[in-house]
């Protein structure tokens, strides 16, 4: 399949690098660049060789500076909430994804832009990005999940204040309140990005889609609900020739074949 405003790749066996390609309107999400982000995980999904998506942004300046502010100028409320339903669709799309993801934020995560980098299972930037959420300063709020996430992510004091302040955080101030995983040099970004996929890569495959998807699931369940559905999956592991191959690995002292 190919796309108007993402380019893929595939720069380690088993990842794919999807960069979002409008650098004239610093990677603003349209409604077009929403759907094809949801029919890209789709797509990739189905591929049983591809394990990982990472998000980037094309150029050197923005990995997304938001919702395209242009394309909102004429909505009216059902406009708006078809926008808004369509760009829900493509994070929920990213967050329940079998497949890992880790954006890769390499300048402004802005708005919707920042909403995508919630969706992902992971943040890495470049100490060079600026994330929030000024949607306040346009007389709106986040519109794809963000009020939401970020609450889970950080508690509703941080998350409050970074969305009904607009201000922007220095990446470093990001990684501070655990907002990103970690923060490098901006020419060291997509290397730390590539390394932590590898790492992922060489772990057993079923026991990373099984992790992630009891982890996220969690968030919907109470603490018993949460446990009883990990030990479910953590049992199911053992019906796999994955967990025998692992065990055994470590056993007679080499790498599992997975
Ligand atoms: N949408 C459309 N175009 C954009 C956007 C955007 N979000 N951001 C930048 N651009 C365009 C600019 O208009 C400009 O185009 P042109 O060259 O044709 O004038 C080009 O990108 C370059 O931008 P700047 O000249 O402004 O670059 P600067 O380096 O001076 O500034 C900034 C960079 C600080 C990132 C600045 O561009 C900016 O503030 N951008 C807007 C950030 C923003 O407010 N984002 C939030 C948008 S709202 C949102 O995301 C809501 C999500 C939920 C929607 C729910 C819908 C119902």
């Amino acid at each position: 399949m190919t796309y108007q405003f993402l380019t893929l790749e595939v720069p380690i066996p088993g990842a794919t690098l999807i960069t979002i390609n409008r650098p004239d309107a610093l990677n603003a999400l349209n409604l077009k660049l929403l759907q094809e982000i949801e029919a890209c995980v789709s797509e990739l999904e189905k591929d049983p060789q591809n394990r990982i998506i990472i998000f980037t942004g094309s150029g050197k300046k923005a990995f997304v500076a938001g919702a395209d502010i242009a394309a909102m100028n004429d909505f009216g409320t059902k406009e708006a909430e078809e926008f808004s339903s369509i760009g829900q669709n493509a994070m929920i799309r990213i967050d329940q994804s079998s497949l890992i993801s880790i954006a890769a934020i390499n300048g402004f995560a802005l708005g919707g832009g920042m909403e995508l980098a919630l969706a992902c299972d992971m943040r890495i930037a470049s100490n060079q990005a600026k994330l929030g959420l000024p949607e306040v300063s346009l007389g709106l709020i986040p519109g794809f999940g963000g009020t939401q996430r970020l609450t889970r992510l950080l508690g509703s004091g941080l998350a409050l204040e970074i969305i009904l302040s607009g201000e922007m955080l220095g990446a470093e101030e990001a990684h501070r309140i655990k907002l990103i995983n970690r923060i490098t040099p901006p020419e060291e970004l997509m290397d730390t990005v590539f390394s932590l996929a590898k790492s992922i890569l060489s772990r057993g495959p079923v026991a990373v889609r099984e992790a992630k998807r009891v982890a996220k699931n969690g968030k919907s369940l109470s603490s018993i609900e949460g446990y009883r559905a990990e030990k479910l999956a953590f049992a199911g592991l053992f019906g796999g020739a994955e967990s025998k191959e692992g065990l055994s690995a470590f056993l007679e002292k080499r790498k599992p074949g997975f």
